[in-house]
């Protein structure tokens, strides 16, 4: 039993009050992510992916899945945008024109694809292979492509001039190569069937 000089007195009640607090608050942001996960587990969403909704059956589209391996019983067979026999683009029901993309290979297809600035379009993506990134320099566009879904941007370009789709995310050796050229033609030009 020495001489020594008793440590400070600490305040245990206010450190105990204020243990209890931020016990609190970690405890409110536990339940604030298991919501968060339990809601996006029963929705159905995924980061930066929008299943097709808009186009709950079209031809081999089943709510934003498709068969990777059966691309060519859906509109991805053909990708572009959707034209009518004439070849002007054909507006769907939700008011926009339809345009398909495929990323797989090392490559998008369409390697063009001309769009008319003004006019909302649909970009409907998919990919054969491996998860790739879909991405329109300059833009806001920019979507997680995975096998079997397909994600659904619905977007209005303003200006004409030529853009780049790009992948942003390796894929393996070509991946440098995943390239689409956008081309935002003027508006002038001719859209869609007039009925309504
Ligand atoms: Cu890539």
């Amino acid at each position: 039993m020495g001489a020594d000089t008793p440590p400070a007195r600490l305040d245990h009640h206010a450190l105990e009050r204020s243990e209890t607090a931020w016990l609190g608050v970690a405890v409110v942001m536990t339940a604030l992510l298991f919501v968060g996960v339990l809601a996006s587990v029963v929705s159905g969403t995924y980061p930066s992916l929008k299943a097709d909704a808009g186009h709950a059956h079209v031809g081999g589209i089943v709510r934003g899945r498709v068969d990777p391996k059966n691309l060519a019983a859906t509109p991805f067979a053909k990708p572009g945008l959707v034209v009518d026999a004439a070849g002007q683009p054909m507006v769907n029901d939700q008011g926009t024109l339809d345009a398909y993309l495929v990323a797989g290979n090392f490559t998008f297809q369409p390697a063009v694809l001309r769009v008319p600035a003004g006019v909302p379009v649909t970009l409907h993506v998919t990919a054969t292979d491996v998860a790739h990134g879909f991405q329109v320099t300059g833009t806001t566009i920019n979507a997680e492509i995975l096998p079997g879904h397909v994600a659904a941007l619905t977007v209005t370009f303003r200006h004409p001039g030529e853009q780049h789709a790009i992948c942003n995310e390796y894929c393996g050796v070509g991946h440098h190569n995943m390239i689409t050229r956008f081309i935002v033609e003027p508006p002038t030009q001719p859209t869609s069937k007039e009925t309504k």
